[in-house]
């Protein structure tokens, strides 16, 4: 489905359903054990969610692509150099030192190095990402499952959801992050990447690994990945909804 059509069913799913978008929001605390779905969305936005899971199931595959798709140009877009003082020593070292920590409501904490990552099973697909700022490119990444590493460290019963602290901050001072259900961390095409059409992830594209969550819009899949952290609510974290974008307005659950 391109940008377009995507933006259009939202509205005319937001439109049947009534969005009540200035309703408090609720967090990840308020699910049963049983449910699958994430609790962080206001009232209307759980239909539209649940309406988008009925069209597309949660485990359906985002349409995957050849090499001949693939796009000449895969453009950049938000932030595209983290631009601090770490960072840069990170790049100086070609991030040797770069290490992925999980946190959190997990039995076992555990980090990974670029080098242990890539020594992992890994998984390649063809993929379009589509920003709602109105491009779409396709392009090949390679990296590991995160359902993967999630088996490694155990979430505990009461972890709902998972965010993703990226390396950069905005002219503020404030930090990009992300976050999604557990359920879709075990989504077999929700990957942490390090390869974009063959080569190492260069710095615009979220150097050392970024996440890559087919079947969201572009703004989900968070680049410069440093922490990986279970909760079971997203209040307190950054403004409270579940990503940079998210708490500007934008939708927690960006299917497409
Ligand atoms: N850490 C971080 N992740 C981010 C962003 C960002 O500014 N910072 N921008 C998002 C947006 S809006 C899009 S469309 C994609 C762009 O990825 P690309 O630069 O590889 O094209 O990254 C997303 N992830
Ligand atoms: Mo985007």
């Amino acid at each position: 489905m391109n940008i377009e059509n995507a933006i259009k069913r939202r509205q005319f799913l937001k439109g049947s359903l009534g969005a009540a978008s200035l309703a408090a929001l609720a967090g990840c605390d308020n699910l049963t054990q049983s449910t699958w779905f994430p609790g962080v969305l206001n009232k209307a936005e759980r239909l539209t969610d649940l309406v988008q899971r009925a069209i597309t199931p949660a485990n359906a595959l985002a349409k995957e692509y050849t090499d001949s798709d693939v796009s000449a140009i895969f453009p950049s877009n938000g932030n595209t150099n983290p631009g601090t003082v770490d960072y840069a020593s990170h790049v100086e070292n070609d991030f040797a030192k770069w290490q992925v920590e999980v946190v959190g409501l997990i039995q076992t904490p555990m980090s990974w190095s670029l080098t242990a990552l890539k020594e992992l099973p890994s998984r390649a697909q063809i993929t379009r990402h589509d920003c709602v700022e109105g491009w779409s490119a396709i392009g090949k990444w390679v990296g590991v499952p995160l359902g993967d590493l999630m088996r490694r460290v155990q979430p505990l019963p009461n972890a709902k959801c998972a965010v993703f602290h990226c390396a950069d901050i905005d002219d503020e001072g404030i930090s990009y992050y992300e976050s999604m259900a557990i359920q879709d961390c075990y989504h077999p095409q929700t990957i942490l990447a390090y390869e974009l059409n063959g080569k190492l992830l260069d710095i615009p594209h979220g150097a050392p690994l970024r996440l890559r969550f087919e079947r969201q819009l572009g703004y989900k899949h968070a680049k410069y990945v440093m922490r990986i952290e279970l909760v079971e609510s997203l209040i307190g974290i950054g403004g409270g909804k579940g990503g940079y974008w998210e708490d500007r307005g934008y939708e927690w659950y960006a299917g497409i």
